[in-house]
């Protein structure tokens, strides 16, 4: 073992979901040991704990894991965990940590971002709960990063991670496992699969494209071999260092090929898409994409059709830029509605206290107290298994939907790489001008109400401040601003607009149109496009 001596490294404060960063400035000498060794060291150390490793298979993945590893091995720990290749599913390592009880585990990724040499990575801590770390461990990581003087490393040559197997690291256990068979086992005990075999056999087609990222080998075990949909229902299923040039985000934009087919004459029944760590989806039905906050809604209202859910949901929980679509379904059915800060860190003491079973983002994100991350194939699956049980189509459910519980019309509006110095001014002076929107009247509408989200834990007590502004119009019509914590370039502005319409009439408008006057009334109120010079968001979904 040597003791390396090293200078802190400006900027290793862990954002909305660990540090991300572009892949050379992770390559650095001793930038990933820093915040490896930082990270154990603000744990209380890594001696006799087991601990989970893997990531989306994107460039640098392989490197990183033996690093850590040797990190580990010198501080003393007993076992790691290690998915066959260096991969695992972003929800497949919060089920291992939890199925193996871990101490907790380490994802490498930077998940819906690019991956390669000139793009970004990522190391992100989770806990026992198999979640993310909270706000109080990744500030005391934080805080590690800025003083750290030495890592300690085990001078050993690398662990064979390409064969299933135990071996030995010094005195730590190295545990490479197939990284896709629990994690299939606990789909299988969640959902219906004797109806899904039933649907695929009677030729029900679908399109899973898994953007060249680590939903590949998962959805080819789950879909097409356990449940019997046909061979190339899933698509760029290899996952690749630079996913194969793709954008590994499930949206519209970046996800056109599949939203094409979709949209296309001979689209297939039902389409889904992942992002490159495994935790997000994309639900299209033949010629309708749903909106995540709705898929949020639907899956609250269907929830008990799936044998996993038979009991009925605990209560639910939203980000707070995240429709309120869900919250009328938990008025309907009596359940607890939780509104937290984005990130999916934010859920994690409500489902270990028991409060909540399902929770979503608008960043097409869902998921359920089966792990404690967002899990994009689960997604799907409960998409899958409402189908069955409803025997109904994507767009019948829709309308239906509406029709039951009215309309909010959502879209998110993203300004990336915007100067750092101008999104600051841009929202520092609405922070300024906060108390005194209220009453403005501004393209036909009031403004009610507007204010910056502050999130106290109801279980822990501990506050976050500052997540996001949010104006509210007479009527029940919002628009949030807040800054991306995940971009690794400039700042990320997300505007995200959103209004209701109760029905019968208008539930079946364009989102961008209904959505006119709300982003008329923000730019008169903030002045996006003025005050960047730009012409309008670079991504709208
Ligand atoms: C974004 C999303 C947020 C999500 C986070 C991590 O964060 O808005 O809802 O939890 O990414 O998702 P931000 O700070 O850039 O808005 V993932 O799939 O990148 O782990
Ligand atoms: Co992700």
């Amino acid at each position: 073992m040597t003791t390396h001596p090293t200078r802190p490294f400006e900027g290793q404060k862990p954002g909305t979901s660990g540090l991300r960063k572009k892949t050379p400035v992770f390559m650095q000498p001793g930038y990933l040991e820093n915040f490896v060794q930082s990270t154990f060291d603000a744990i209380g150390g890594v001696a006799g704990k087991t601990l989970v490793l893997g990531g989306d298979g994107r460039y640098f993945g392989v490197e990183a894991a033996q690093v850590i590893l040797k990190i580990a091995a010198a501080g003393g720990a007993a076992r790691m965990i290690v998915g066959q290749g260096s991969w695992l599913s972003t929800p497949a390592a919060s089920n291992l940590i939890r199925l193996r009880k871990a101490d907790g585990g380490i994802i490498l990724s930077a998940s819906h971002n690019p991956g390669g040499p000139d793009e970004d990575f990522g190391v992100k801590y989770n806990m026992a709960n198999g979640g993310p770390a909270p706000e109080a461990v990744t500030d005391a990581i934080f805080a590690r990063t800025q003083v750290i003087d030495s890592y300690r490393k085990l001078d050993a040559p690398d662990v064979n991670l390409t064969m299933v197997g135990e071996s030995r690291l010094g005195d730590m256990v190295v545990d490479v496992i197939d990284p896709v068979s629990a994690y299939a086992d606990m789909m299988e005990s969640i959902f219906d699969f004797k109806a899904l075999r039933g649907l695929f056999h009677e030729g029900f087609a679908m399109r899973m494209d898994s953007m060249c990222a680590i939903t590949g080998p998962y959805a080819v075990e789950i879909f097409e071999n356990r449940l019997g949909a046909a061979k190339g229902t899933v698509v760029h299923e290899q996952p690749l260092p630079d996913f194969g040039g793709m954008h590994p985000d499930p949206n519209p934009t970046w996800a056109h090929e599949l939203m094409a087919e979709m949209m296309g004459p001979d689209a297939p029944d039902f389409g889904a898409a992942s992002d490159g760590d495994g935790d997000r989806n994309m639900i299209v039905g033949r010629g309708i994409y749903v909106s995540p906050s709705d898929s949020l809604a639907v899956i609250a209202a269907n929830a008990h059709l799936v044998p996993g859910y038979a009991q009925g949901l605990k209560g639910v929980a939203r980000s707070m830029p995240t429709s309120a679509a869900v919250d009328r379904v938990a008025e309907a059915l009596k359940l607890a509605c939780y509104e937290t800060p984005t990130g999916w860190k934010f859920f994690g003491n409500l489902m270990d206290a028991g409060r909540v079973s399902l929770c979503g983002e608008e960043s097409f994100g869902t998921g359920s107290d089966h792990v404690r991350e967002k899990d994009g194939l689960w997604a799907v699956l409960m998409w899958l298994n409402i189908i069955a049980a409803r025997n109904m189509g994507v767009a019948e459910i829709m309308a239906d939907h509406w029709e039951t519980f009215g309309r909010n019309y959502y879209s998110r509006h993203d300004y990336e790489a915007l100067p750092v110095d101008q999104a600051n001014a841009m929202l520092g002076d609405l922070r300024d001008r906060l108390s005194s929107l209220k009453g403005t009247q501004v393209q036909g509408l009031v403004v009610q109400d507007a204010d910056e989200f502050s999130y106290e834990d109801p279980v822990d007590g501990s506050i976050s401040a500052h997540q996001g502004f949010r104006i509210l119009f007479e009527g029940g019509s919002r628009a949030v601003l807040r800054l991306s914590g995940t971009g690794t370039e400039g700042a990320t502005l997300r505007v995200y607009l959103e209004r209701y319409v109760a029905g019968p009439e208008g539930l079946t408008e364009d989102p961008q149109h209904a959505l006119a006057p709300i982003i008329a009334a923000t730019e008169d109120l903030v002045g996006i496009k003025a005050r960047t010079g730009r012409k309008g968001p670079d991504v709208i979904t």
